[in-house]
């Protein structure tokens, strides 16, 4: 499949403005872990969504209409130490919103870094997903960053950590488009359905 056009629709806080109609597919992940980069690579524009060094720069559920067909929805980054407690409960509370209310979400992509292991955040996050039988992809990015000899031991290894086969986790990068098609694929697959 092929994205011939992206554009911003909306940026949400509260969960009376979440979108009820149409498709959604939902990219989540910690804080910096490469989700706006991830979906500018997969539209190829590297400004659409705004990405940083610093982390929680995503602080609202921010839609974007692909191919006048679904949306891309670039959710908040957890697990961000400076956040603060304030912040972390309006985190919980947009992602929960979000996850349980959108009738719309039809896949979640979730981000895990290839250099670090999957915290305990980000299992807590898979679980609840599973929990709420929210179809899932793994996604590892910054794979450039990791020696190509390191990366099978990698997924491997987060496959053993997170329970799961080795096959679904998909190693990614938004730096030199690794496994973009591969991802395309998966959209067309569940769009089809
Ligand atoms: N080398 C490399 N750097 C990446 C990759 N993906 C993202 N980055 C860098 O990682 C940083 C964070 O990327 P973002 O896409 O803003 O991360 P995010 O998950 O949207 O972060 P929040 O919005 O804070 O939750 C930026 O400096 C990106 O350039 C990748 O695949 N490879
Ligand atoms: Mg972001």
């Amino acid at each position: 499949m092929k994205i011939t056009s992206a554009k911003y629709i909306t940026s949400v806080v509260d969960k009376s403005k979440i979108l009820d109609y149409g498709i959604d597919i939902a990219f989540v992940g910690r804080s910096n872990v490469g989700k706006s980069s991830l979906i500018n690579c997969l539209v190829g524009n590297k400004k659409l969504c705004k990405t940083s060094s610093l982390p929680g720069r995503t602080r609202m559920i921010n839609y974007f209409e692909i191919n006048n067909q679904f949306r891309f929805v670039d959710l908040p980054g957890y697990g961000y130490a400076k956040a603060g407690k304030q912040n972390k409960v309006l985190w919980a509370n947009i992602m929960e919103d979000y996850l349980l209310n959108s009738k719309c979400l039809k896949l979640v992509f979730m981000l895990i870094d290839a250099r670090i292991e999957p915290t305990e955040l980000d299992l807590k996050m898979l679980k609840y997903l599973f929990y709420y039988q929210i179809p899932t992809i793994i996604v590892a990015t910054k794979i450039d960053k990791l020696p190509k000899t390191k990366i099978s031991a990698y997924i491997q290894n987060c496959a053993k950590k997170l329970s799961l086969g080795k096959d679904n986790i998909i190693p990614f990068s938004s730096e030199n488009g690794t496994n973009k098609e591969e991802l395309l694929n998966i959209i067309a697959d569940v769009l089809s359905k």
